[in-house]
């Protein structure tokens, strides 16, 4: 435990000074952060936190878009202390399996669309996806056409940050880094309607951004083609909910040219969108999904490609190892908890929660209380997760310089007042944990409008 051995300053002085001194953060100016100092996160129950200095905080992004249960749910503990006092650990790999694992493979099963009935574990999301990149490139080469493995994805497309996560992704930040990045993925424009489709109106835009990916098949060769990848809703990149024609589009490109397609749920899977999975609120059928955060809720850390029979049947019927895994694949105590945590789903009906009552109040809530803001260019999202787009004018859809940083300043102020919301560069995002109920929506969004307000008085 760290202690304050003088007794004179404050454990949050204590926990910044350590952590600046040995704490290199993800996705972080850690120098810039250093001299001002972390925050630091003490306890969760619900969709509340508390930090350091005492203050409690709505947290309106279920952590990073995962606690969808909520913070300090004794079953989840529970289970992972019978489990570790049981097996804490055995891997999946030399003809072994244990209880855990073959439970949580059928569990998922029960929950994903269509035929996606084969599990493959992995422990992040971006595990998930390498897994995703290396098992449709195997697909093809054991169905003998190994020169079918070039991938599309979109701009502005998250799909983690291994080497083939942030290759995969479409966040030019990322791609300078680290370079040079896997290579034979291609990408396409993302379906953002607001922010990109000038005069066309939603349903032109829509057909405009599946036809790049028909050209974009054309211009590297059908042939070459393993997989196109995409979030159903994209999150990292700003919530950008697609047009409603977009994803019948790309499902008939794919068809057309024998193409697969997967859907990356890491976000989207596990009720968010007020479905089970994205695929299923989209109307979109992959031949693979990943899925992660919302597994278990954020409480341990495991992941998981569901993979649909023509896939699943050419690995199995193919006499030889798939040579990809990880010594956590199914960890026990993981997925003891992810077990537990769809068992809660499922008692206490939250998918349907979300999709019938408490999704669709916030979003109304949103829209009545924000849409008429000065600031709010456009507000669009399903069920617990919303982006809201901050413009400068309103009526041209005019964006803020980006060097105001309008994102950065409306999160300070939900910060010191309160509430976590997520800035995507001017586009604010929610994605609040699951078991919300009806009363801390509206404290949510009263306090969402009082951090507006603050924004547009830093501005003016
Ligand atoms: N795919 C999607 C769609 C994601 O959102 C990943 C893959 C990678 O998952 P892991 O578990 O490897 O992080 C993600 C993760 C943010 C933020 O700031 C979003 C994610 C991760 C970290 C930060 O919005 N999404």
């Amino acid at each position: 435990m760290l202690e304050d051995k003088n007794n004179n300053s404050s454990i949050t002085a204590v926990v910044q000074a350590t952590d600046a001194e040995h704490h290199l953060h993800p996705f972080t100016n850690t120098g810039a952060l250093n001299k001002k100092g972390a925050r630091v996160i003490c306890k969760g129950e619900g969709v509340y936190l508390w930090d350091s200095e005492g203050q409690k905080i709505l947290d309106g992004m279920a952590g990073l878009w995962c606690v969808n249960m909520g913070y300090g749910r004794k079953e989840l503990v529970d289970v992972a202390t019978k489990q570790m006092n049981e097996l804490a650990y055995y891997n999946t790999f030399f003809q072994t399996t244990h209880t855990p694992a073959a439970e949580l493979a059928k569990e998922i099963a029960s929950v994903t669309p269509g035929d996606l009935n084969h599990i493959f574990f992995a422990n992040s999301g971006s595990e998930a996806i390498d897994t995703i990149i290396r098992m449709v490139r195997q697909y093809w080469a054991i169905k003998g056409k190994p020169y079918r493995n070039i991938l599309i994805s979109r701009e502005n497309a998250y799909h983690g940050s291994t080497v083939g996560g942030t290759s995969l992704g479409g966040m030019s930040g990322m791609h300078k880094q680290g370079a040079p990045l896997v290579p034979n993925i291609e990408r396409i424009r993302q379906p953002y309607w607001y922010g990109e489709a000038g005069d066309m109106s939603e349903e032109e835009f829509g057909i405009a951004c599946a036809n790049a990916l028909e050209e974009k098949i054309l211009e590297v060769g059908p042939d070459n083609v393993a997989a196109f990848v995409g979030e159903p809703i994209q999150g990292a990149g700003g919530v950008i909910v697609p047009p409603a024609n977009y994803w019948s589009e790309i499902q008939k490109i794919c068809q057309k040219y024998d193409i697969l397609l997967a859907a990356d749920e890491v976000i989207c899977g596990f009720g968010r969108t007020g479905s089970w999975f994205g695929s299923d609120t989209l109307a979109i059928k992959p031949d693979i999904i990943s899925m992660a955060k919302g597994l278990s809720s954020g409480y341990l850390p495991i992941a998981a490609v569901a993979v649909g029979d023509r896939i699943a049947n050419a690995l199995i019927e193919h006499d030889d190892d798939f040579n990809h895994g990880f010594t956590y694949s199914g960890h026990p105590v993981a997925a003891a908890v992810a077990i537990e945590n769809i068992r809660l789903m499922k008692e206490e009906n939250i998918v349907e929660y979300v999709g019938k009552d408490i999704g669709p109040y916030f979003q109304q809530r949103l829209r009545e209380t924000l849409s008429e803001h000065p600031l709010v260019g456009h507000i669009e999202g399903v069920g617990l997760v919303a982006g809201i787009a901050l413009v400068k004018d309103k009526e041209t859809k005019e964006f803020f310089p980006s060097d105001l940083d309008i994102g950065m300043i409306c999160r300070d102020h939900c910060f010191n007042n309160g509430l976590i919301m997520r800035a995507v560069g001017s586009r604010m995002v929610l994605s609040p944990p699951l078991v919300i109920s009806h009363a801390e929506v509206d404290e949510l969004i009263e306090k969402a409008r009082i951090c507006f307000d603050l924004t547009l008085e830093s501005v003016s």
